[in-house]
């Protein structure tokens, strides 16, 4: 197997194995301090993906009340081939958070089908999921070069352009529920300027269900998801000197249906104040108040093909479990 291990030179990318696993973190020091004094106190979803978080994350996915994994992998399985072949020949694959990219195999699978030798990029803020991705990918796929970019896409998308070939740029998971709706729109967007006439976009979609199946999918009964919203918390405390009692805080989600979205929070069990060390400040909290930590939007047909015309893209062809939990849209600049 030669899945090759190196970062591709695109947007200033570092590679996985050069990431140092530092304490201290200046980059994230004023979203934490902007998102800690903001009024209500929000924190970003992305800073829930350090090593212990990307790994929490794929803990979810394996819980038997999260069904967006298995539910679109599920799709994955089944039509995957359409897939590749709807989206055209001689593809590059490039993933937009990636994590540990297990769904994406069924892809390249299909992909090698139909092509000798493929090239893939997957991009992510995480460098301990890209090195996950890298060792699952390992020793599967001879044809395939696989070049990691770790990076914010948030801040700037990889140069796309410059790679040759026809570009299907992957971004499962329903990942883009993750942004507010006006962010969604304007980060497609950008996503289809880095793309050329021809080139495609497969993109994940969970839908609006039951309320109390989408309630539990957000509090799985082991706690995992518990867990992994309070490693924010253990994130501040390990990276920039914050002195958080994560039993302090508890986990609430919920399902906000005039919204469309499961909100999570952090809220304070009692009145106290956590230090962080780097911002040189105390944050106090009452009992009860809460940090927002992220939204997870579900969509209907009419909504994500909205999304995606407002982005400049046209919707091409979708695909869908047989409850219609979740949605694969092939879209094309
Ligand atoms: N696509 C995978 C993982 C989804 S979890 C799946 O479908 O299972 C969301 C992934 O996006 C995480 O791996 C996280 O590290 C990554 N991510 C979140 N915000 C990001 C950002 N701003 N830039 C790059 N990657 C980001
Ligand atoms: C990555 N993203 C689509 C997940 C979601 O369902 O919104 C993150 C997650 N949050 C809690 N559980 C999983």
């Amino acid at each position: 197997m030669t899945a090759i291990n190196k970062a591709a030179l695109l947007a200033s990318p570092i590679a996985p194995s050069q990431i140092a696993q530092e304490r201290r973190n200046p980059g994230a020091l004023d979203e934490v301090l902007r998102g800690l004094t903001a009024r209500p106190r929000r924190l970003p979803p992305k800073l829930f993906y350090d090593a212990a978080g990307s790994r929490l994350f794929d803990e979810i996915t394996d819980t038997p009340e999260y069904y967006p994994t298995r539910t679109e992998r599920g799709i994955l399985a089944e039509f995957a081939g359409g897939m590749v072949r709807q989206a055209g020949k001689n593809l590059t694959l490039i993933e937009l958070g990636a994590g540990s990219a297990s769904k994406t195999q069924l892809l390249i699978q299909a992909l090698l089908r139909r092509q000798l030798r493929a090239e893939f990029y997957p991009v992510d803020v995480s460098s301990s999921a890209l090195n996950g991705a890298l060792a699952s990918l390992n020793g599967h796929f001879p044809r395939l070069r696989v070049s990691p970019i770790v990076a914010d896409y948030t801040h700037k998308l990889p140069e796309l352009s410059s790679l040759g070939g026809r570009k299907l740029v992957l971004f499962l998971g329903s990942t883009i529920g993750n942004f507010e709706p006006e962010e969604a729109e304007a980060f497609l967007k950008n996503v289809r300027r880095s793309l050329s006439s021809g080139d495609a976009l497969l993109i994940g979609f969970d839908l609006i269900k039951d309320a109390d199946v989408l309630h539990a999918a957000y509090n799985d009964a082991a706690g995992v998801t518990a867990q992994f919203n309070k490693n924010m918390l253990a994130r501040i405390n390990r990276e920039l000197g914050g002195t958080f009692d994560l039993d302090a805080f508890q986990h609430v989600a919920f399902w906000n249906k005039r919204k469309s979205r499961i909100e999570m929070h952090l809220e304070s069990v009692y009145e106290q104040t956590a230090w962080i060390e780097d911002l040189g400040r105390g944050f106090h909290f009452e009992q009860g108040e809460r940090i927002h930590t992220e939204n997870s939007y579900k969509f209907n047909m009419s909504s994500l093909e909205r999304l995606l015309r407002r982005a400049g893209f046209k919707l091409e062809k979708s695909w869908t479990d047989p409850k219609g939990w979740f949605c694969e849209a092939l879209a094309r600049v």
